[in-house]
């Protein structure tokens, strides 16, 4: 199974590569599937990665984040993300990466270009559109910080549920994944779209969909072979 789809790699013209909250497992990241650790137990990510959450408790939804940040900051890419990017840079224009994280380590591994379908948690923006005082060297620090003269709240830069993914990332993969020859699809529940409607546009267009992920999804059904591994033990020698 493994030699089969080390061929298919080594035959694709194009790859498109999709990842979820597994990808980033072995860096030490909760997956959304886990239960939330600690502080957070008591809260479901759906509930609170949404505007309405923000708007009705900013200092909780900010909170939450500012832990995750925290988090973030002390893991490291492991061997899935090197893998990935080691194997974008030996054959430039081969692989175009989609990430559903937030957590920017396949950036970090060296995949710049990463299409962050959900934002980056490390970047903030203005909740309401900013007026004249929303000044970056203004801003009141704060649990949310705040423009000082408006009270305009900061937010985190990631696309919550409910809102619209960034136009031109979502065009790049929808295009990516209907122009592949063969599409990794690698830890991802398989349940949040449109980002897991790409795995079927992929099949649609004639693509191989493998999945690699230790349990099984409902994207298995379009998956000609699916790897019950973890990323970072077998994309080193698959991506090899
Ligand atoms: C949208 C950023 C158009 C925030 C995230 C009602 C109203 C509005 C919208 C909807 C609605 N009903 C449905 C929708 C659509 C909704 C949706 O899909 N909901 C789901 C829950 C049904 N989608 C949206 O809202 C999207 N926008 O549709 O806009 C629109 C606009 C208005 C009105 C209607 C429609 C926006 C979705 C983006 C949300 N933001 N993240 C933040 O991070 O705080 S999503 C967030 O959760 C992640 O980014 C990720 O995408 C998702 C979690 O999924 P996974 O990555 O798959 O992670 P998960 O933990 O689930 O699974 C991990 C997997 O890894 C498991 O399978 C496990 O087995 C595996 N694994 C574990 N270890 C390993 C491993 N695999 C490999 N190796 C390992 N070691």
């Amino acid at each position: 199974m493994y030699d089969t789809v080390r061929g298919w790699i080594r035959e694709a013209r194009h790859i498109a590569v999709l990842t979820g909250a597994g990808m980033s497992a072995e860096s030490g990241v909760p997956t959304f599937r886990d239960s939330q650790s600690g502080l957070w137990a008591r809260f479901d990510p759906q509930e609170l990665a949404t505007e309405a959450a923000f708007r009705a408790h900013p200092q909780r939804v900010w909170d939450w984040y500012a832990h995750r940040r925290e988090m973030i900051a002390r893991v490291a890419p492991n061997a899935g993300h090197v893998a990935l990017a080691a194997f974008a840079r030996r054959h430039p224009g081969r692989l175009t990466l989609i990430t559903q994280n937030v957590d920017g380590l396949h950036q970090r591994a060296g995949n710049t270009d990463a299409l962050a379908l959900h934002g980056n948690i490390a970047e903030d923006r203005w909740l309401e559109a900013p007026s004249a005082c929303c000044q970056p060297d203004t801003i009141e620090a704060g649990h949310p910080p705040r423009c000082p003269v408006c009270g305009n709240l900061r937010r985190p830069g990631v696309v919550w549920f409910g809102e619209n993914l960034p136009a031109v990332a979502l065009e790049a993969a929808e295009h990516a994944v209907s122009h592949c020859d063969l599409m990794l699809v690698i830890g991802t529940s398989g349940e949040v779209y449109p980002a897991a409607g790409l795995a079927f546009t992929a099949h649609q267009s004639g693509a191989r969909v493998v999945i690699i992920n230790p349990e099984p999804t409902p994207l298995d059904v379009v998956a000609e072979q699916c790897l019950r591994a973890p990323a970072a033990v077998c994309l080193p020698s698959l991506m090899a």
